[in-house]
Formats: C-alpha cells, structure tokens, sequence
C-alpha cells in the first residue's frame, strides 16, 4: 500500500498540524510505503518571500524528522525538485470541473483574505494536490478533516481520468484520525487552529517554549460553566478534551471520566503540562538537527531522486494514455 501526503513548508507548524498530519506520518512507515513531500510550488500561491521560502523548507524539514520521519524508512522530499508534479498538474485540469473548484472552500477561505491578487495558482491549489497524490499512484493520504473536499475531488479527478484515458491511477483514500481532526484555535474554538487565519495566543506551535505552551493553554477561552464534557455550546472545553485525547492516544469519553468533577482549573494544568511534555521532545531534537542545511539539502535531494523514479513511470503512462509527446518504446 502507498501512502502519500503533502505538508505545506510554512516553517512554524502548529499543534492542529501535528496532530492531524504529522503524527499520521510518522505511524504511516510502519503501514505501507510512505512518501512525503514539502509542497513549495503550493507555496507561492500566496504572497511570499522567495530567500524565506528555502529557509521554511528547512525549517519543517526539520520540524518532521524531529518528529520521527526516518528517510530511509520513507521517500521524503520536496516537491519542486520533481518536476513531474507541474506537468501532472496542468495535464489534469483536463478533466478537472471548473465548477468543482469554485465550491472549494478553502479557496473561498483563502481568496477573501487576499488583499491584492488572488492568484490563479490559489484557485488550482486542488489541482495541483491531486496530481502529487496521483503521480504517486496512492492508496491512502493521511490529512485532517479541513482536507476532506480537497480529497473528494482528487478522487473525482482520478476516476474521471481512468474512464475517459484507461485505468492509470489509483482512487486514494483519505485517512482522517478519528481524534484530532480538526484542532480548533484556543482562543476563537469555532475557528480551526491555522498558521495564516488563527490568533497568535490561540495557537500552539511545535517548537514553542514548555512556558509558553503552558500560558496559552491556561488562558484557552472556555465557557462559565465547571463541568469537563464535550457539548456543542462548550466549544472550548471540547476542544481542549480533544486535544488531551490526541496526545494521550485516548478516547475522549476516557478524558471526560477522568475529570468528572475537577472543574476546568485542574483540567487546564493538566493540558497544558501534558501538552508541553509531547511537544519538548521535538523541540530538543529540532534544535540538534536545524543547522545542519547541507544534511537537509542531502536528504531532500535523495528522496526528490526516489520520487522521480516512481513519477517518470506514471507520467509515461500518462503521456502514451492521453495522446501526448512522441509514441516511446515502453520502458
Ligand atoms: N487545526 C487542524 N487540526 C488538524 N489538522 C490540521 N491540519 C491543518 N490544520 C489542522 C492538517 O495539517 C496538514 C498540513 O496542512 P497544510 O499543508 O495546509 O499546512 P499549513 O498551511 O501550515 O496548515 P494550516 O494551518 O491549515 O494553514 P492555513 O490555515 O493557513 O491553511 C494537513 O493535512 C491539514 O489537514
């Protein structure tokens, strides 16, 4: 089984991210061949500094190998260095629906908070992702909820390619945690937590100090209420109860038994400390690896070269399928 996910290089990833997608990951080596890719082309769909670009690179690089990526357990590499993701890119947008990508939330999300272009490139940001899980003919992508519709779409794309062209790709499989899905921002708990949409005190970052996370997870908004439980008008405990879930690897009902009666005090310590504790060993190691650019650079450049093997064969595939290029002896 291949498993594949794409992780956008914005240099500070936060606890949703972790949680939703980077924990997947590392679990993902053990359950199939996994292939993970930073997704710089993605990157410029948004304003951006190009020399901040290659230093965010660098920084979730690291951010995931401290989290347990071992590239010689996975192909781990970073997307412009494949040049095949581009060409599969736009040779989809063939039986890609202009009206599908006009109902993507996330470009609504995105688009209303540009202030001066909005970018064609935000509106074929799917487009896009489809063709990095596709080139890889994958089976499962492991992501948070806020990626479902993207999913969706990648597999309508998919099938809508294998029946006007012949069967070339797999029809990936989201894999959503069942815990964790959607971390909501501390502070504004009906808004996701997010690296550009969230609030600074509301959002955990991997590599924030154990006093910080301590801080912010004390000062999370709750309700006026005592009782620990998840309840549609008590967003913030709920999302705190999900959060301590998460990094305890329980059931939230287990949470809720375990505090039934402490009052949101002790249940906010005990967050914050447990939360701290998850995070610092991922600091530490971050702090060892970061330097190291050449390293980074090797790894990256190992796993673009692994990548490319597998991507060359798919778009031959798809080259000979829709008509495209020179008729090739097969290889
Ligand atoms: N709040 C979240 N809870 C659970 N999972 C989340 N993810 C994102 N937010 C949450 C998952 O993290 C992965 C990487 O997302 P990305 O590549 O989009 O990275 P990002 O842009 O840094 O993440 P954000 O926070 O989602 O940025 P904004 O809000 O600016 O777009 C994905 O699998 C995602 O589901």
């Amino acid at each position: 089984m291949r498993i594949f996910s794409g992780i956008q290089p914005t240099g500070r990833k936060h606890l949703g991210n972790y949680i939703g997608a980077i924990t997947q990951y590392v679990a993902g080596q053990d359950r199939g061949e996994a292939v993970y890719c930073l997704v710089d082309l993605h990157a410029t769909t948004v304003p951006y500094d190009p020399a901040g670009l290659r230093e965010s690179v660098y920084d979730t690089a690291t951010t995931l190998l401290a989290a347990g990526l071992d590239p010689d357990r996975c192909i781990f590499f970073r997307q412009g260095d494949v040049q095949e993701h581009a060409e599969l890119c736009w040779l989809l947008a063939s039986v890609t629906a202009f009206g599908d990508l006009n109902r993507m939330h996330q470009f609504k999300e995105k688009s209303g908070a540009q202030r001066d272009l909005v970018s064609a490139g935000l509106f074929f940001y799917p487009v896009l992702q489809a063709a990095d899980v596709l080139l890889y003919k994958t089976n499962e992508v492991p992501v948070g909820e806020d990626q479902r519709q993207h999913i969706e779409l990648m597999r309508d794309i998919a099938e809508r390619f294998n029946g006007r062209y012949g069967e070339i790709f797999s029809v990936p499989e989201a894999r959503i945690p069942e815990v964790g899905a959607k971390i909501m921002d501390l502070q504004y708990p009906d808004s996701k937590m997010s690296t550009t949409g969230g609030s600074e005190q509301g959002t955990i970052y991997v590599l924030d100090e154990p006093e910080a996370v301590v801080k912010k997870v004390r000062s999370a908004v709750t309700d006026s209420g005592t009782e620990v439980r998840r309840a549609r008008d008590k967003a913030g405990v709920s999302n705190l109860i999900e959060i301590l879930a998460a990094v305890r690897g329980a059931e939230p009902e287990e949470v809720e038994r375990g505090f039934d009666g402490s009052g949101y005090g002790a249940f906010k310590q005990a967050v914050a400390d447990e939360v701290a504790a998850y995070l610092a060993p991922v600091r530490e190691r971050y702090a060892e690896l970061r330097s190291d650019e050449a390293e980074l650079e090797r790894i990256l450049a190992r796993g673009a070269e692994r990548a490319r093997s597998i991507a060359v064969e798919t778009m031959l595939d798809v080259r000979r399928a829709m008509g495209v290029g020179p008729v090739r002896v097969s290889q």
